[in-house]
């Protein structure tokens, strides 16, 4: 009979699979990423990305103090009763502090069981639907001169996308836009940077910004732009239907998305594609997005949002409404995340594009990876898991460093939406 305690008796290979440790590992090698590191009885290493831009530690805090002394003596195998066990099993469900710790878990999991296997971890997920993941990339200048020339530098530089983005006249600072020759990075203060917004302003540029890209590049480019849930659901229609002769691929975070319902305005008015769900966690915050085809492609990706285990459902669900993915892919997310994504967009029937924002070189050499891009394309490797590991000697050298994102006021010093 139970006595409650969890089940700790394994067998044969299950033993070679029972998890002996669990650490995690917080380095700043430019910017803050917060890695699980699992390992087996049979000396088998997984990783997991457990980042959270600006919240950090609490994520750290969660997976040490509160997951960790729960995985010792698991079976490494059960990846679904582990996710069900921690989802469940915390009480308390769902936001993005619980989902990116359990996304580190199911990730490390996965990565072990494919290594186990001997097998890249798309093979495990049912095998690839496609070679490489049409990616794109960003261009931003700080006016519409030189955004266009940026989006030409990622032209010849191989791309088939590129997200535009150009600094907004009379705001000191926009989103999106990096200051000086430095690759942009928005989380750059130990306390949020405050930055001033102007709806009216913005949407004077961006059609122009956009006529003026079609002009200089043609029609073969995609375009993408990014909204960062600035507008209100009607100024989002209307730059949603100023911007249709343009043709986006897509519009991303029109509008915040907590009133899914909001999204109807937009459609209603408009017939550019929209993406959304980057601050998502789980299936419930697009359920009726996803489900009334309020957008096109969902943006919620694997650390944020529970890992693999949570949003391969998420994608199944989409794909039986059209919806296509378009997972994030800033810098914020480490390489661990971007491994796993494209082994995610390699395999997922109903595959739109993936997000690519550079990591830094030291990024790059603390998280050593198989994955390389081609022809507007990122490609996963071939070898055994997701195919990133860490340097962990490297990562001991960038200790942590407190930083915030910005916040945004209006005119008159009112909080808007960053
Ligand atoms: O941490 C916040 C960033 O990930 C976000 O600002 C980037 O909006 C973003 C994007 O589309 O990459
Ligand atoms: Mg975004």
């Amino acid at each position: 009979m139970s006595d409650g305690t969890p089940q700790m008796q394994v067998e044969g290979s299950a033993r070679d699979r029972q998890i002996v440790s669990a650490r995690v590992i917080v380095t700043c090698p430019g910017r803050n990423f917060v890695t699980l590191r699992i390992e087996t009885r049979s000396g088998i290493v997984g990783l997991g990305d457990a980042t959270l831009n600006g919240r950090e530690l609490a994520v750290a805090s969660y997976l040490q103090d509160h997951v960790v002394p729960n995985l010792i003596g698991r079976d490494a195998g059960r990846i679904e009763d582990l996710w069900q066990f921690l989802y469940r099993g915390a009480y308390w469900r769902r936001g993005p502090v619980t989902m990116s710790a359990i996304a580190a878990v199911d990730v490390a999991l996965w990565d072990i069981v494919a290594k186990l296997a001997k097998l890249p971890l798309y093979q495990m997920l049912g095998g690839r639907s496609r070679e490489g993941a049409l990616v794109y990339g960003h261009a931003n200048g700080r006016d519409i001169a030189e955004t266009s020339d940026e989006v030409r530098r990622y032209i010849e530089k191989g791309f088939l996308a590129v997200r535009a983005q150009c600094a907004v006249p009379g705001l000191p600072k926009t989103y999106g836009i990096a200051v000086g020759a430095k690759a942009y990075e928005p989380a750059e203060s130990e306390l949020p940077l405050e930055t001033a917004w102007s709806t009216s302003k913005y949407l004077q540029i961006v059609p122009k910004l956009f006529e003026q890209l079609r002009v200089d590049h043609g029609n073969d480019i995609e375009l993408l732009h990014d909204g960062h849930h600035r507008m209100t659901p009607i100024e989002a229609a209307r730059l949603a239907r100023d911007l249709e002769p343009y043709r986006l691929f897509w519009l991303e975070d029109a509008t915040p998305a907590e009133n899914q319902r909001s999204f109807e305005i937009i459609r209603r008015h408009s017939v550019t594609p929209l993406a959304v769900g980057e601050v998502f966690n789980s299936i419930w915050d697009c359920k009726h997005l996803i489900s009334e085809q309020l957008i096109d492609y969902i943006r919620t990706t694997i650390v944020h949002a529970g890992g693999i285990t949570h949003v391969r459902r998420l994608a199944d669900f989409a794909g039986l409404h059209q919806v296509r993915t378009g997972f994030h892919g800033a810098t914020d997310l480490s390489p661990v995340t971007m491994g796993a994504a494209l082994h995610f967009d390699s395999w997922v029937p109903n595959f739109g594009i993936q997000e690519w924002m550079f990591h830094s070189q030291e990024t790059e050499d603390v998280f050593p990876h198989d994955y390389f891009f081609r022809d507007g394309r990122l490609f996963c490797g071939e070898s055994p898991g997701h195919g990133v590991s860490i340097d962990e000697k490297l990562a001991a050298r960038y200790p942590y460093s407190p930083r915030q994102l910005p916040v945004a006021r209006l005119p008159d010093g009112s909080m808007w939406d960053w």
